[in-house]
């Protein structure tokens, strides 16, 4: 079975692929995803390799001036989708595209493809890409910490991937939508509402694009015109994380003036952290850079610790005991959002669902971090979840029922990449 499953995973990935680029799922989502592509690629990269390094290249011709890399590519426009190019006031770009970003988890896998690659196989086109991804993570330093914190600030729910998380709801509550031009989702078109965010969300979405459209998304205006501005532990952690993968690779390809930058970058992060952990919950939060305040609850990122290289007791006991009191309340790990929080919805989007990508990088910290057995219950709950309701968007804790988009591209790639049990059945 898990055999049937490495072949349906593949063909899914092919048949997604519009031509060097993939789109996560048909209907829903018809364009190229920032962070989708990245982990669509580690799929790819298990029966091809040029064609992985392809997906992120294609990421990267969407790269703005000053090194942004937005979170959707609008190669040709697809009136299934909203807020498409003209929302976003970017069509007359070479590359229509979103105006913020979205976790940078390129460089991570751009490592692992390479060293898995043998030696000097896909060099030169690393080599290339790689100034590329200091241009994006020198934007990320610039820009996104105008209070100087050192961790991450993101402008809009989308740039954190994970659009209505409960530790959005207050910062969310001051966004006002006087004046939002009417507009029609497309979203629930193709999927229950229920699974989606609500209406009042994507009002305030909206209310958010309109702010960065009217200063142009210019960088540094843009964190002072939203009326959203959080700090993301997500972000922070991936973005760490993808730090030390850059340093890797610089002293790899003898890129060594860069390594100072990047270890400066290393070392601010890993300062902001500090900020966002919240000592009565025993996790990193959210911080809401409008009024000071951190996150109230237990997010499937706060696991990302060890994934971004936190080896502290301190952060790390406390998460372990999270995780056992919520592997007690579900039967899937790792639920978006704490069960025991009010805020928890086991089939809406990111106030509950299990999504793989996550639990991809959760389990790799944990096993980085030497905790077997819990990354180990991670990749099975994964597997089951997938021998269960297929490749879904992401799945109930709860029940295991599958939920969003079907034929899902990035749970198709992390199956291929990480969660089958029987990576010796797949292809070359
Ligand atoms: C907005 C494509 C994307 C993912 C995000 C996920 C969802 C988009 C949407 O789908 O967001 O970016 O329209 O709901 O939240 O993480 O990259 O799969």
């Amino acid at each position: 079975m898990s055999a049937d499953l490495d072949a349906l995973a593949r063909s899914i990935l092919k048949d997604n692929d519009l031509g060097g680029y993939t789109i996560p799922t048909k209907g829903l989502y018809p364009y190229q995803w920032n962070w989708d592509s990245i982990f669509v690629a580690l799929g790819f990269a298990t029966f091809d390799q040029d064609r992985a390094l392809e997906e992120i290249e294609s990421l990267f011709e969407g790269q703005w001036d000053d090194g942004m890399v937005p979170h959707i590519l609008f190669r040709k426009d697809d009136p299934s989708y909203f807020p498409g190019p003209d929302a976003w006031g970017t069509s007359d770009r070479a590359m229509p595209s979103s105006g913020h970003s979205q976790p940078p988890v390129a460089a991570t896998v751009v490592r692992e493809i390479f060293e898995s690659a043998g030696e000097g196989k896909l060099e030169a086109r690393v080599r290339a890409l790689f100034p590329k991804m200091m241009a994006w993570h020198r934007w990320f330093a610039t820009y996104r910490d105008p209070q100087g914190h050192g961790s991450v600030a993101i402008i809009h729910p989308w740039e954190s991937g994970r659009d209505n998380l409960p530790d959005w709801d207050a910062p969310m509550s001051a966004v006002d939508t006087t004046g939002i031009p009417a507009f029609t989702r497309k979203d629930t078109a193709h999927v229950d509402p229920e699974m989606r965010p609500r209406q009042i969300d994507y009002e305030r979405y909206m209310a958010i694009v309109a702010a960065g459209r009217a200063c142009g998304w210019n960088a540094r205006k843009v964190t002072q015109a939203s009326p959203f501005l959080v700090a993301d532990p997500g972000i922070t952690f991936i973005l760490l994380r993808a730090n030390r993968d850059l340093a890797a690779l610089a002293r790899r390809l003898g890129f060594d003036a860069d390594l100072p930058e990047i270890e400066g970058w290393i070392a601010k992060l890993e300062r902001g952290l500090e900020r966002l952990w919240n000592p009565e919950l025993g996790a990193h939060t959210t911080l809401d850079l409008k009024t000071g305040k951190l996150g109230q609850g237990v997010s499937s990122v706060a696991f990302l610790a060890p994934y971004a290289g936190v080896r502290d007791e301190a952060v790390l006991a406390p998460l372990r005991a999270h995780f056992d009191r919520i592997a007690g309340r579900v039967d899937y790990m790792v639920p978006s959002y704490d069960p025991d929080h009010q805020g928890f919805e086991h089939l809406r989007y990111w106030r509950g669902p299990v999504w793989a990508v996550v639990n991809f990088m959760i389990a790799r910290g944990l096993t980085q971090a030497g905790d077997h057995t819990r990354a180990e219950r991670v990749r099975a709950d994964t597997a089951r979840l997938v021998k269960h309701s297929g490749f879904a968007e992401y799945f109930s804790p709860v029940d295991g029922t599958g939920a969003g988009g079907k034929s899902f591209s990035w749970t198709a790639a992390v199956w291929l990449a990480w969660a089958s049990p029987n990576p010796s059945q797949r292809a070359a």
